[in-house]
């Protein structure tokens, strides 16, 4: 009977709290394939009762067609129960047929009942999906300031140095993880005037505690910042300056794991089970320390040689942290605090969040937030991320539900079609009050960078950055990306930053500079819903309360005729340039041409 897809589930990103007062309700069909979906609700507790015979006081509304994919159409309606309870069904009426969509049943009826609901199965409100109650302490309250943030993620070591030493000279191409170029606090604290100007307002700083690599991510002290970017006070002093600049300062948890240097593990290396901290880690079959250790004391690293404890993917060099140790737990819950409370950050984000107990990311956030009621904490997913954006652990993460569709069509690995399709889907299926807070990004540390993916088209990669800039989200720069840094893998996307502004991409940076500045002024860019105009390119329609904010991009090297309602046509002001355009039905766009017209 479901061939018309039809499907919903309670408490899911298809019936979720936006606010204290609302409930999102979304229902799919089969595309194309219903006329009308309505929604039947009430308080069920509120009946009325009329010549012996109980009515129940439910409404009876029509869903808006929200969202249109290939394959679905996602019917939308938001809803605010008058006492916060909320039982709902759906009646979806096709071209042959009326159906009534119950949590238990799908029942075929004979006709759209009235508006009364005085006879059938409408009383049976076991077959209603049920929303108990909207309860404020169960929404996520991500802090206000997140959505509006535009973010810079810096790899400390790389950015920029200030006085001190270096091993290498600035600029040489990285070749392994164990180069350090010099980066630092001081280099940090001299470019927030650069910073500033391009209109940053948060910077996350991947690993910047003591460890032994130049990614930091194989954690020796949780406390303390590695003498290698400066000291704990001197980064006290580059949040102090941050601050004063109106920007935010997240550093990066690795609570999944910590480095071979670790002194609990380190204790372990000696002890063995007899180390008080055997069980902070997952010491599987003996000898434990399976692996022969070089002239530093370090694994040396075999590929076919699997450790006896449980790792980060299977290096020796990052041994997984049993989070349900009570010993393991203090110490990682302690450097959560210890961070916020001392050094005032903003937020933490939690590296491989993916595969840390949600027990313990529920703990995290609760630390944090009781250090700093407005910290903001995303995760790293890869995959979708719902089940840990619920509210009671994170609050968004790095959005690869966003930038692995971007990659795929800026690379032209996918049609325009299939782009749509799923930047549609993605969009019908993320929470809208989760959407507004993810973290966007083109290229990170983990990434090539974004224009060498474009085979260092940076025409390309100029619509790339509109197309983020342009979605709900925060929009991260990856630092130097701005100016036309460019790489390939790991580590080869963590060249240094060159600061010698003739090897600039002007162009480029001015584009930037310019989407951040208009993201500030225009607040279309930050709503959910994207309106693609037309089957060719990705040109596309914002609204804000009915306000079109409209995107023409032409990247498909096609000369492209704009059919476009009746309404769209006159003279316009191009944003980026600022000249006057007008738009007709033969409106015409050079290849990569990009207009955002108001
Ligand atoms: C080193 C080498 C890499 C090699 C890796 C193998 O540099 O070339 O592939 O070892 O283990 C840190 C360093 C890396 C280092 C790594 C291990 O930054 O340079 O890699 O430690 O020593 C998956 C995880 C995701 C993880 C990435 C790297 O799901 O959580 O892999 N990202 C975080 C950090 C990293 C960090 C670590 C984890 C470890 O952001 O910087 O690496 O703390 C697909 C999959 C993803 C996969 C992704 C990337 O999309 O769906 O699950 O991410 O590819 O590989």
């Amino acid at each position: 009977m479901n061939k018309h897809a039809l499907f919903h589930e309670a408490k899911s990103q298809y019936s979720y709290q936006y606010n204290e007062q609302k409930l999102h309700i979304l229902f799919r069909t089969k595309h194309q394939d219903a006329v009308k979906v309505s929604l039947s609700y009430g308080d069920p507790f509120d009946w009325k009762y009329e010549n012996k015979k109980a009515h129940w006081n439910s409404n009876y509304v029509e869903m808006t067609k929200r969202y249109e994919t290939e394959m679905f159409d996602y019917y939308f309606i938001e809803v605010e129960p008058k006492d916060y309870r909320c039982k709902y069904a759906f009646l979806i009426e096709t071209e042959d047929a009326v159906y009534f969509y119950g949590s238990k049943r799908l029942e075929k009826l004979k006709s759209v009942p009235t508006n009364d609901f005085s006879e059938g199965s409408f009383y049976d409100l076991s077959n209603y999906f049920n929303y108990p109650y909207l309860n404020k302490e169960d929404l996520p309250n991500t802090p206000t300031w997140v959505k509006d943030t535009v973010w810079y993620q810096i790899f400390m070591d790389r950015f920029h140095k200030s006085g001190g030493q270096s091993q290498l000279p600035w600029g040489k191409l990285p070749v392994n993880n164990h180069e350090f170029y010099g980066g630092n606090i001081q280099g940090v604290i001299d470019k927030l005037p650069y910073l500033k100007d391009l209109g940053i307002t948060g910077i996350y700083f991947t690993p910047i505690f003591e460890s032994r690599s130049a990614h930091k991510y194989d954690t020796i002290n949780y406390f303390k910042i590695d003498p290698q970017f400066g000291t704990n006070e001197a980064f006290g002093e580059l949040v102090k300056k941050a601050h004063q600049m109106g920007i935010k300062v997240v550093l990066d948890a690795v609570l999944n794991h910590c480095g071979w240097g670790h002194p609990f593990f380190q204790d372990v290396v000696k002890h063995g089970r007899n180390s008080v901290y055997a069980d902070c880690f997952f010491l599987e079959q003996d000898p434990i320390i399976n692996f022969e250790l070089d002239e530093s004391g370090l694994p040396k690293y075999k590929n076919d040689l699997r450790p006896n404890f449980r790792t980060f993917a299977y290096t020796p060099h990052m041994p997984k942290w049993n989070t349900a140790n009570p010993i393991a737990r203090k110490h990682l819950l302690d450097s959560i605090k210890y961070w916020i409370e001392v050094y005032d950050i903003d937020g933490w984000r939690l590296d491989v969040s993916n595969e840390v107990a949600h027990e313990f990311l529920r703990e995290v956030r609760k630390v944090a937030k009781e250090a700093k009621k407005d910290t903001f904490i995303f995760g790293e997913n890869w995959d979708s991320s719902i089940p840990w954006l619920r509210g009671d652990q994170m609050d968004a993460v790095m959005n690869y539900d966003l930038s692995i569709p971007m990659w795929q069509y800026f690379e032209n690995k996918i049609s325009i079609s299939e782009f749509k399709n799923e930047i549609i889907n993605y969009t019908a299926m993320t929470p809208k009050n989760v959407m507004e807070n993810m973290f966007n990004q083109l290229d990170t540390h983990d990434t090539v960078r974004m224009l060498r993916r474009l085979n260092d088209n940076d025409l390309r990669l100029k619509i790339a950055y509109l197309f983020m800039f342009a979605s709900a989200g925060a929009p991260n720069i990856y630092y130097g990306s701005e100016v036309g840094l460019t790489g390939d893998h790991d580590p080869d996307n963590r060249r240094c930053f060159d600061w010698n502004e003739s090897n600039w991409n002007k162009s480029l940076y001015e584009f930037v500079k310019k989407l951040i500045h208009l993201r500030s002024l225009y607040p279309q860019f930050k709503s959910y819903d994207y309106h693609f105009i037309d089957s060719e390119s990705i040109s596309f329609i914002k609204y804000t309360d009915s306000k079109p904010l409209l995107f023409l991009i032409n990247d498909s090297h096609k000369v492209l005729t704009h059919k476009i309602d009746e309404k769209y046509f006159g003279v316009y002001k191009d944003l980026l340039s600022g000249e006057d355009i007008t738009l007709n039905h033969d409106f015409v766009l050079k290849p990569y041409d990009i207009k955002i017209l108001i």
